[in-house]
């Protein structure tokens, strides 16, 4: 697979090494020293002083972002989790059928709710391994221990990442394997870094090995923007959450007060783009980076971008990874997508 311009694109970076410890029932790794944000600072400080400022959604989910998030997924605009969770329940019986997982993967775990859906549909006398894999270290040991104590005798474990970086650290799987990317996470990765990211999870998969991915479908723009500009202000709070991560990430001195939110939908790209709006002049100290930053009034900060899909997207790029769809289930709002990798 090539990138942009024919060069070759780098599956997890330069480390590509086993973790030296595998792990055992109950425990929580790092996939890297120190934790995925140990090398943060540059990232944000280029994000910061680019023409457009920037900052990664991976920013969002600290313990109050994961917290602000759960909130989220209740409010009546926000459709997306309700549809997952229906398309879910309709089809979870045939999919753990057909795949009889060992280890169920899940990628971006969050609040570990939905995976049960998985799990309560599997043997109870032969649970398949769990394995919770989140760049937030509260979800990772809030999943592992409600998980163990749900399902008695169940080996849950969990590894703090990145999955953009750190895919090829995770363990050996001890059989057939159901990674699950649930929530449109993938959409909130642009073209190359999906690209990137699907590669990366195809290495994942040997051939009775599957990939469970929910992606959020096109539809009317209206219904779009409702979902990311909610009635309580909800996600004003979420994206202005951001800024204390970074005040904390890079020792900056962002007034997230001074910023008020907004999300709009780009039909070329086909995403929902969200923003922070500067009320005032500011002049921001990036501590760690040792720069300064001035934000005008009016100005913005691109905070994430949530990509929308069609099934014919959704069935290209797991393609261009080498993956064939094999079953797509959805209520018309949301998608499901079970793939193969290729030859299988
Ligand atoms: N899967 C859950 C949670 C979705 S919220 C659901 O469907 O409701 C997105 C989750 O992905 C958060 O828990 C966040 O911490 C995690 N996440 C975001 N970017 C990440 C990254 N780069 N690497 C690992 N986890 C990430
Ligand atoms: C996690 N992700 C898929 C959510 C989304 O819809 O893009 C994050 C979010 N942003 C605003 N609200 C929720």
């Amino acid at each position: 697979m090539t990138g942009p311009e024919g060069q070759p694109i780098p599956l997890n970076g330069p480390v590509a090494v086993p973790p030296k410890d595998e792990g055992k029932p109950g425990s929580v790794l790092d996939a890297v020293e120190g934790g995925p944000l140990a090398g943060a600072v540059s990232g944000i400080v280029q994000g910061l002083t680019a023409k457009q400022k920037k900052i990664s959604p991976r920013y969002f989910y600290d313990s109050a972002g994961s917290s602000l998030f759960e909130r989220i997924t209740q409010l009546p605009e926000y459709y997306l989790t309700r549809s997952e969770n229906a398309v879910v329940e309709r089809t979870v019986d045939a999919i753990v059928r057909q795949v009889a997982p060992q280890e169920v993967l899940e990628l971006g775990t969050g609040s570990s709710k939905k995976i049960r859906q998985i799990l309560d549909a599997c043997s109870q006398t032969e649970l398949p391994r769990y394995t919770a894999f989140d760049i937030d270290r509260g979800a990772v040991t809030t999943a592992v221990e409600t998980i163990g104590q749900a399902y008695p005798g169940i080996d849950a474990r969990g590894v703090v990442g990145d999955f953009e970086k750190h895919l090829s650290l995770l363990p050996q799987s001890p059989g057939r394997r159901l990674v699950v990317f649930f929530g449109s996470i993938i959409g909130n990765l642009d073209p190359w870094p999906r690209r990137r990211f699907l590669a990366n999870v195809r290495t994942l998969l040997g051939p009775r090995d599957r990939f469970l991915l929910g992606v959020d479908l096109k539809k009317e723009p209206h219904v779009l923007e409702a979902a990311y500009n909610d009635a309580e202000g909800i996600i004003a709070e979420f994206n202005r959450n951001i800024l204390n991560v970074v005040n904390r990430l890079v020792d900056a001195n962002f007034d997230p007060g001074a910023f008020r939110h907004q999300a709009i939908w780009n039909e070329d790209d086909g995403r929902i783009e969200m923003y922070l709006i500067a009320e005032t002049r500011q002049e921001i100290l990036l501590g760690a980076g040792g720069v300064t930053i001035t934000v005008e009034p009016g100005e913005t900060i691109w905070t994430e971008s949530s990509y929308k899909f069609t099934r014919r997207g959704a069935q290209g790029m797991l393609e261009e990874a080498k993956m064939r769809l094999d079953a797509w289930h959805t209520d018309t709002m949301f998608g499901l997508a079970l793939a193969a990798p290729d030859g299988s």
